[in-house]
């Protein structure tokens, strides 16, 4: 299925009054990295995108990536926008700053991502990712996990040269020897890849079929992204930020500006009277300065994250 059908059916399904012109302002397949540090979602990311647009390295003892990033990319034919996150439960971060973290990868993947993309080391036992997955479901609810979560097995390289697969596939090598895994893997109703980096075709093949997986999950969660009360009131807000940067390209006077902005912060406009007010070029144009815009801000849907509700969770068990 094409991605811009998904977003088509997605639109029209649950906002039939919505014009035309919103279905095209963003028809990428949206996909958010997650994990721990170290555990590759940067190097996915480049992989993914076929590009070195995410900073990855290992010579550092802290975590590289510090906020969430989004970079799009034509893959195999395909648009493609992936956001890469810090260690959202990195133990140095106040539940704050989690929260600032978590609400800035909704902005950026608004309105919701197609597939969280759990990233798991294949050649280290799995300890934290379970309760990864528990954060996961508590911070974006069970749906996130259940319908929209696939688990991306990285370092499948490290596991060969260990010998510790003794000349087994991966997917044998799971089976046969990594119950913590398997479990991961049901969780999300048997949703994995194995990503095999290296460059040249091989890698891109197995990018494109990453790629199938993902459109088949949006399949079986019937044909939408993942959506939430958080998503949805970060791509409300995003709408109303693309309408205040067009008035403001517009030359709208500061002062009708600021009385207008005071309006919409406190009596929103109905999505099909900003569609009137925009041309199709002005909501493509206003759209990544408009959720950057969004990213620093506070999605108050957002569940409280507290030590109990994440941190602890995954901390106790390392
Ligand atoms: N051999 C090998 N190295 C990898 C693989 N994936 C990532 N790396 C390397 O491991 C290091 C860390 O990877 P990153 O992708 O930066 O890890 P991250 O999850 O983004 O880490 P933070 O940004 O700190 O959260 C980098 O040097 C990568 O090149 C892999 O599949 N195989
Ligand atoms: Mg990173």
């Amino acid at each position: 299925m094409h991605v811009v059908s998904l977003y088509t059916f997605q639109w029209s399904d649950s906002h039939p009054e919505n014009s035309q012109v919103w279905l095209d302002v963003d028809d990428h397949l949206r996909l958010v990295l997650i994990g721990r540090s170290g555990g590759g979602k940067s190097a996915a990311g480049n992989c993914i995108l076929g590009q070195e647009v995410f900073e990855s390295h290992s010579e550092s003892f802290t975590a590289v990536t510090q906020k969430c990033d989004k970079k799009k990319a034509m893959v195999e034919g395909r648009r493609v926008s992936v956001v890469d996150t810090p260690d959202w439960f990195n133990s140095e971060q106040t539940p704050d700053e989690v929260r600032a973290q978590i609400s800035s990868c909704v902005a950026l993947s608004s309105p919701g991502p197609h597939a969280f993309l759990l990233c798991v080391p294949l050649d280290q036992p799995a300890k934290t990712e379970l309760q990864a997955l528990r954060a996961l479901g508590t911070v974006f609810g069970p749906e996130a996990v259940q319908k929209h979560t696939v688990v991306l097995f990285t370092y499948v390289d490290r596991l060969r040269a260990s010998g510790k697969a003794e000349g087994k596939s991966a997917e044998e090598y799971i089976a046969s020897q990594r119950g913590d895994l398997v479990e991961l893997v049901e969780k999300c109703r048997d949703r994995f890849h194995v990503l095999e980096k290296g460059g040249g075709r091989r890698q891109k093949q197995n990018v494109a079929e990453l790629l199938d997986k993902v459109e088949q999950t949006v399949k079986e969660a019937g044909g939408q992204c993942y959506s939430s009360p958080a998503f949805q009131e970060a791509e409300d807000r995003v709408r109303q930020r693309q309408l205040e940067i067009a008035r403001e390209r517009k030359g709208v006077q500061p002062a009708l500006a600021a009385a207008d902005a005071g309006r919409l912060s406190t009596m929103r406009k109905p999505l099909e009277q900003i569609n009137e007010e925009m041309t199709e070029d002005e909501i493509k144009d206003t759209r990544d300065e408009a959720e950057k815009s969004v990213s620093n801000t506070s999605i108050e849907s957002l569940p409280p994250v507290t030590l109990s509700s994440i941190l602890t969770c995954w901390h106790l068990k390392l």
